[in-house]
């Protein structure tokens, strides 16, 4: 059995020095260059001019009987290795002149009798995931407890304020500040400022798999333009949408999908998708598909009926021309993602149409715009960046304006995905029917 797995290991190293040979063949991770994963980490690294980074990944128990396993972002966005239980130490200084660690678990042949291969520690992990040193993981602590003096401040993931739960970067933050765990001695600082920067700017590569989520998602748009109409449960929907985002390549949905019709078209978060769809009703259709690590989201507001009624298709063109407003709004280099909301508010605010409240007083439509308009998008669907800052090229973001009217069961939001390209704003869901009109054509050719 180990003969066996030497010797297939032996030949996949073969396999990928052919492979590093031919030039044409780039070394990806997850859809992604190796090289792009390695600029990442010199870049980090030369930001730390102190201290040491250190990451940890996944593990399979993290995900229990039910989830899959995913690697966590900040870990795939370094490293882009998949392998569970994996950690990552950055040295700006070196450790023995090694400024990139891999720690890996070491091969386990009886355990890969039911999970399959695995690449273990050593050569063919370094030249498979472009690192200096692949190491077993049981080394991990030791290398730490061993960095020099002068690397003893350590960056890594903090919790965001608020945040319970106990990470493995957390666990480790208390042993390396107590004493007597063998790492001790380090102060901790948050390297997510620094990662979170580097995120919100798009690689041609991340910027091809965001493409292909936004295109598995408006696959499932298109089915459920083909198989909503009144009688259908939400649920049926949510059924069509994770069937085109799977038979797309998707991975899963980058968020649970939402399907609300009539009352829960308001409901701005309504994922629970129970509902019998009436005639009358609007459905909001948010949805996203990740891809490889990356979210699209994408929502459009259906008739039950397939035909808006003149109150629905006034509201759904109020929303529509808010998104345009803002898509013409927007200046490179000056616009942030907080001033779009202003623009939509100021445009609804202008709107002579009017509707109730829940107490019955009459209200302008900017009354019934909710939240905001815009959130950046990558490999989180509400992804880290900065809001303040003013939109350059590589960054990804949604423009959704909504109008919720309770009174009325009548809620409409319409969003959209963009890059900032260098020639300008750019619509990456721009194939996916947005008009009234095209809405109904679509909607005619039901089953
Ligand atoms: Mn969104």
């Amino acid at each position: 059995m180990k003969r066996v797995l030497r010797w297939i290991s032996a030949s996949a190293f073969v396999l990928l020095l052919i492979a590093r040979v031919d030039s044409a063949v780039e070394p990806m991770l997850a859809g992604q260059p190796v090289a792009d994963y390695r600029a990442r980490r010199q870049q980090l690294i030369e930001q730390i001019k102190e201290g040491v980074v250190v990451l940890g990944g996944a593990h399979e128990s993290d995900f229990g009987e039910v989830g899959r396993f995913r690697q966590n972002n900040y870990f795939q966005y370094l490293t882009g290795v998949e392998t569970p239980g994996a950690y990552l130490i950055l040295a700006p200084k070196g450790a023995g002149g090694v400024r990139e660690m891999l720690f890996i678990p070491p091969r386990n042949p009886s355990a890969e009798r039911w999970t399959g291969p695995q690449m273990g520690p050593g050569a063919e992990a370094e030249a498979a995931f472009g690192f200096e040193r692949v190491l077993p993981v049981t080394e991990f602590r030791k290398t730490l407890a061993g960095l020099p003096g002068g690397e003893k401040v350590f960056y890594t993931v903090t919790p965001r304020p608020g945040d319970t739960t106990r990470t493995r970067e957390s666990m480790l933050a208390s042993d390396v500040r107590a004493a007597g765990t063998g790492v001790e001695g380090f102060s901790v600082r948050s390297v997510t400022p620094f990662l979170n920067r580097m995120r919100q700017t798009k690689t041609a590569a991340e910027l091809a798999l965001l493409q292909k989520a936004i295109d598995a998602t408006g696959a499932a748009h298109l089915a459920v333009a083909r198989n909503l109409r009144p009688g259908v449960y939400e649920y049926e929907l949510e059924g069509d949408i994770l069937g085109a985002f799977i038979r797309a390549g998707a991975e899963r949905a980058s968020f649970p999908s939402i399907v609300g019709s009539g009352r829960y078209s308001t409901i701005l978060h309504y994922n629970r998708n129970r509902k019998q769809i009436d005639e009358g009703d609007l459905v909001v259709v948010d949805i996203g598909a990740e891809y490889s690590y990356y979210a699209a989201d994408v929502t459009r507001t259906y008739p039950a009926s397939g035909v808006f009624t003149q109150r629905q298709r006034e509201i759904y063109d109020l929303v529509l021309e808010a998104q345009r407003r803002c898509e013409a709004a927007i200046e490179p280099g000056k616009t942030t993602l907080s001033q779009l909301t202003r623009v939509a508010r100021e445009f609804f605010q202008a709107s002579p149409l009017r509707a109730k409240d829940d107490k019955g007083a009459e209200r302008g439509m900017d009354y019934f715009f909710t939240h905001s308009t815009s959130h950046w998008l990558g490999m989180d669907v509400h992804d880290v960046g900065d809001y303040a800052r003013p939109l350059q090229a590589g960054d990804v973001f949604t423009i959704e304006p909504g109008i919720y009217i309770q009174s009325e069961n009548l809620g409409v939001r319409i969003e959209d995905d963009y890059v900032i390209t260098a020639s300008g704003l750019k619509k990456l869901s721009g194939a996916i029917p947005s008009a009234a009109s095209e809405i109904e054509a679509l909607m005619k050719n039901r089953k």
